[in-house]
């Protein structure tokens, strides 16, 4: 699923009104080709960082609207979620009554593809099933918002000059990427909102922290970061902790260093869950955790970079 089906998508779900909902699920499946379809990482595998097997999801069986009678997905919710204060408590609960699709007291509980379904009391994951129910290792019940700062320059030579590629005849953009360490993967510094935090804190703080070390630069950091990202994607994220009742969205913005001469000059250092930072060329070969690839793909038109 491209970000243009989801913006797609997501304008379906809001100009269709409710008792339309039928329409809008036949309207986003035809909009899902089976075989592109990114809802990916989560089916059909070991759940990470346990011996729990997904119960198997065909892409013809993804869409809760297909009928699917013998699924029997387990449950799971990972042991070390538990009395975390980030983390909500189990459910169903007789103290514990979450406000889904609104603002939660600080908690966000709303998703961008409009109103999710909430059966047997459980919220279910907009895009479909994905062989688990349960948290799986995320806290929040619903919609679990992340932010992601894709921050980039061009990729220079020796002398300093653009280097552009000699195909496309377009300039080669390149982004600060990190290895996470629970996958391995190479993925934008992402990471989760807190309660009640602006997302702008969030790109900034995650970014710090994973891929500077919080080293010395603040200050630099800040006015870079302070002079304006540019939005490129809200959005669900193909990521491998989603469940059937618990999923990743995200806000991403692009910070772009156009000279090279602010964050683009930093010497990167790992921290936090990232075990390794680099500034990685892009193009169409790029491979990167979750969606992330295709949120990237969205700063290249942006910027007219070459892909
Ligand atoms: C992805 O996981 C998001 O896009 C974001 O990059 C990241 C947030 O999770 P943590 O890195 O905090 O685990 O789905």
């Amino acid at each position: 699923m491209t970000n243009f089906d989801f913006a797609l998508l997501t304008l379906l779900c809001l100009l269709l009104p409710l008792e339309n909902s039928t329409t809008a699920t036949k309207m986003m499946a035809s909009l899902v080709k089976p075989g592109i379809f990114r809802h990916l990482m989560c089916r059909n595998n070991m759940y990470p960082r346990s011996g729990v097997l997904r119960f198997p999801v065909s892409d013809d069986h993804v869409f809760w609207s297909a009928p699917y009678a013998d699924y029997c997905p387990p449950v799971y919710t990972a042991p070390h979620i538990g009395g975390q204060v980030w983390a909500d408590p189990p459910l169903p609960s007789e103290a514990f009554y979450p406000q889904w699709n609104q603002l939660d007291g600080q908690v966000n509980r709303e998703s961008f593809h409009g109103a999710y379904e909430v059966k047997d009391g459980l919220p279910l994951n907009p895009i479909g099933r994905t062989g688990l129910s349960g948290r799986g290792s995320l806290g929040r019940w619903g919609p679990n918002h992340a932010a992601d700062p894709i921050v980039t320059r061009w990729k220079r030579d020796a002398e300093g000059a653009i280097v552009a590629n000699s195909t496309t005849g377009k300039n080669i953009i390149q982004m600060v990427a990190i290895q996470r360490s629970d996958n391995k993967l190479w993925a934008i510094p992402g990471g989760m909102v807190d309660p009640g935090e602006n997302v702008s804190v969030t790109l900034k703080r995650e970014f710090t922290e994973e891929a500077l070390n919080f080293t010395d630069k603040a200050n630099m950091v800040e006015k870079f970061f302070r002079e304006g990202g540019v939005h490129v994607y809200s959005g669900y994220v193909d990521d491998f902790r989603n469940t059937d009742n618990a999923w990743m969205e995200t806000t991403a913005l692009n910070f772009h260093d156009e000279d090279g001469k602010q964050v683009g000059q930093l010497e990167l250092m790992a921290g936090d869950d990232a075990t390794n930072v680099r500034w990685t060329d892009v193009d169409s070969q790029l491979k990167l955790h979750a969606n992330h690839a295709d949120i990237v793909r969205e700063v290249v038109i942006l910027r007219n970079a070459h892909w």
